[in-house]
């Protein structure tokens, strides 16, 4: 089993100051978010950014804005993971901008639509194969972010065509209303359609979280944790960061005898190139 690497999905697109005064919005507060969550653990951080009223963003001088501070207050590189999923209701142009002019060392892609609380979240085949074309082209590690079963095997279905290498790594998004729930057996029957080379980490929405992370420790998959998922510490009280979030998990995992990848470690298992 290799090391465990711990995404800290710091911000999302959904959620506000309001939920929780702690949501690292501006590209400061994204930027000491990131540095904690490094140093307690955290090798990949999934990015979505926010315009200066605090709304969800896909313009490239935010990504840039909150890039550029992230590199220069971490000491320790994460890989930094650029959302292409974006909002609910933004279109492909605005989705695949940050990618292509960035060219980060990962990028989130979505291969199917969903209905998503009250929304859908669209992912047309058209746009889903201009977003693998991008990230083949710039050479870009795709995650697939994962929220129901058939989206594996349109995922490998891409992957036999072409559109994706061979080997896949799969993020599961479960909890999300309109998808999967974070029910343990999902988890384990999702796993069990991937194939052997591929790699995984759990997302759990909210009070999924927790339960989902530490299965996935013990399966030897990876984790997802932090506020675009979840605000909370425990029922009723909300976390102070983050980094709150990821400290627990690396105790977990410790606990069990997993150890946790460093970012480098990360990229070497991810198929990265080094940094
Ligand atoms: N905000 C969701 C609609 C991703 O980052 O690729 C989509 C999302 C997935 O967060
Ligand atoms: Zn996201």
């Amino acid at each position: 089993v290799h090391k465990l690497i711990i995404t800290a999905a710091i911000t999302g697109a959904e959620t506000t100051k309001k939920d929780n005064i702690n949501l690292p919005i501006t590209a400061e507060e994204q930027a000491k978010a990131s540095r904690e969550c490094v140093e307690e653990g955290a090798s990949i951080i999934h990015l979505h950014v926010r315009d200066k009223d605090g709304n969800p963003s896909q313009n490239l001088n935010d990504f840039k804005a909150s890039i550029e501070a992230i590199r220069s207050e971490c000491t320790v590189q994460p890989i930094i993971q650029i959302s292409t999923g974006g909002a609910v209701g933004e279109d492909i142009k605005e989705r695949i901008r940050p990618l292509s002019e960035l060219k980060p060392e990962m990028a989130s892609l979505n291969v199917g639509s969903i209905n998503f609380m009250d929304d859908v979240f669209i992912n047309n085949p058209i746009d889903v194969k201009k977003l693998c074309k991008e990230m083949k082209k710039l050479s870009v590690i795709p995650e697939v972010e994962i929220y129901d079963c058939a989206m594996i095997e349109s995922t490998q279905r891409l992957s036999e065509k072409g559109y994706l290498k061979d080997k896949i790594h799969y993020q599961f998004v479960l909890g999300v209303l309109g998808g999967l729930s974070g029910k343990p057996e999902n988890l384990i029957n999702l796993v069990n359609m991937i194939n052997d080379k591929d790699t995984w980490g759990v997302a759990g929405i909210g009070r999924f979280e927790l339960p989902l992370g530490v299965m996935a420790i013990l399966m030897g998959g990876n984790v997802r944790v932090g506020f675009e998922d979840n605000l909370y510490y425990r029922k009723g009280v909300l976390a102070e960061s983050n980094a709150q979030l990821v400290s627990r998990i690396v105790k977990i995992a410790k606990e069990v005898g997993r150890e946790v990848a460093s970012p480098d470690e990360a990229r070497k298992i991810l198929g990265l190139n080094t940094k």
